[in-house]
């Protein structure tokens, strides 16, 4: 591998560029119009101006994209999150187009994509999964049916959907008859699919995740859990590492799980496996995200591992660096915080604007991952991501407190930050002690 073009932008476009560099890899970057005065664009040894400031015409332009490889001669494309990262289409295209996909198989993505053929394969493997419907339910009878064999509450859940976008609740036979024929338009109109499938619902549960590493050569690793409960529909704001929910002992059985699924699929790259656990420690696979995610920085603190150049080093043939699992050690804790511009007093709006004045935090455990910069437009077309910042200490405890104490420290004037907000989550009596759900943030009042 030689050049990797790298189709993101923001953070994680600085991140791949990072990586690549720390390989000795160049790097190309695509860019919107709205972006030619990003970072990335910068840092990049070349860069190709793909369109305009819509992602339609840029970061979600698959011909365009692949013709920005071509022209700059890159023999792989790194997908970052968001954008194509998860559409199997752009990973065949560059099959197609003998082009490295960092990234599984389009086939296996694909396979992870049908959210209910997902729990299928994971079934199969023996990891666990929430009792309900065998695949997809075609009609309210059979809902029906399945309700009153797991009892209610059940979730309604799109096949083509994930991370929580077209799931509908039902209490009773009539919320479920009701909902049911909701999902499956909304389902269709959202994806132009309305297969759904169904699951007993759990109330209050955790998000843990285990990342995985899957090479070419059969070698596959879990990188322990992390604990992505604090979130807002269905947008995650603290994620650490790890979960005071877990013990070594569930920490085995959660890993040996997402191994075993990664095993089965034929699963080749970084990834991560989704898990809800249930308040008497009972874990449930929900799905699995065949990308590189936001939050990969936490478990980087704890294990010593790169995630980005092991993702790559995969995609070009390469051996794990520490392909067994006896030789992966936990070190400390870490947190992170997702600062966004956005005033989270007025239903988290985004604000977008000119960065005035920057000030960084810094000092021991502190990590910044970010593309701004004073004087820094931040344009209204993508997402409010402005930074990640990770707190690493010697146990929880420590992290915390130099979370609060880099966040004292932060100066970002122009646009309205969520720092506010993380002061108030990581001083929470709940937070301190880890007690910790998904309805967190709804808790608080938000
Ligand atoms: C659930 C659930 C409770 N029971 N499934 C939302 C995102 C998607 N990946 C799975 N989601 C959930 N599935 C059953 N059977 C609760 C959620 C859920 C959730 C999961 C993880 C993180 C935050 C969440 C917030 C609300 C609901």
């Amino acid at each position: 591998m030689e050049k990797i073009l790298v189709a993101n932008r923001g953070e994680i476009a600085l991140r791949i560029i990072r990586a690549a560099k720390d390989l000795g890899i160049k790097t190309a970057a695509i860019f919107s119009e709205v972006d030619k005065d990003s970072l990335h664009v910068r840092f990049a040894d070349e860069t190709v101006c793909v369109g305009g400031a819509r992602p339609e015409e840029s970061y979600l332009n698959i011909p365009r994209i692949i013709a920005a490889a071509e022209i700059t001669g890159a023999d792989a494309i790194h997908p970052g999150y968001g954008f194509l990262a998860e559409n199997p289409s752009f990973a065949e295209a560059c099959e197609d187009n003998n082009i490295i996909f960092i990234g599984p198989s389009s086939q296996v993505m694909k396979k992870m994509g049908d959210k209910a053929e997902a729990k299928k394969v994971m079934k199969e493997a023996n990891v666990p999964v929430m009792p309900g419907s065998d695949g997809i339910v075609k009609n309210v009878g059979e809902a029906l049916t399945i309700a009153e064999k797991v009892g209610y509450p059940v979730v309604v859940k799109a096949a083509a959907g994930g991370g929580g976008r077209g799931m509908r609740i039902a209490r009773n036979d009539l919320e479920l008859k009701t909902g049911f024929r909701m999902a499956q338009s909304e389902s269709q109109a959202a994806f132009g699919d309305n297969r759904l499938y169904i699951e007993k619902y759990i109330e209050n549960p955790r998000h843990i995740e285990i990342q995985i590493l899957a090479d070419s050569y059969g070698n596959v690793v879990h990188l322990a859990e992390r604990e992505c409960s604090i979130q807002r529909r269905h947008q995650k704001l603290v994620e650490e590492a790890p979960s005071t929910a877990i013990d070594e002992k569930l920490r085995e059985k959660m890993g040996e799980a997402a191994v075993t699924g990664a095993k089965k699929l034929g699963y080749e790259s970084a990834g991560t496996f989704e898990f809800i656990l249930d308040e008497d420690d009972s874990f449930y696979f929900m799905e699995m995200n065949t990308r590189i995610q936001v939050e990969h920085t936490v478990t980087e603190m704890i294990t010593g591992v790169d995630i980005l150049t092991e993702q790559i080093r995969i995609a070009n043939g390469e051996p794990l660096l520490i392909p067994t699992q006896d030789k992966i050690q936990l070190n400390g804790h870490a947190i992170e915080v997702r600062i966004n511009a956005e005033d989270h007093t007025l239903d988290f709006t985004p604000r977008p604007g000119t960065i005035n004045a920057l000030h960084f935090p810094g000092g021991a455990g502190i990590r910044i991952d970010s593309h701004i910069y004073q004087g820094y437009k931040i344009p209204p077309n993508y997402d409010s991501l402005l930074l990640k910042l990770i707190a690493y200490g010697r146990d929880r405890e420590q992290s915390r407190k130099r979370m609060l104490r880099a966040l004292d420290e932060f100066v970002i004037r122009g646009v309205p930050t969520t720092i506010p907000l993380y002061r108030e989550i990581l001083t929470h009596p709940d937070f301190i002690q880890g007690r910790l759900n998904t309805n967190f943030i709804k808790n608080l009042g938000y």
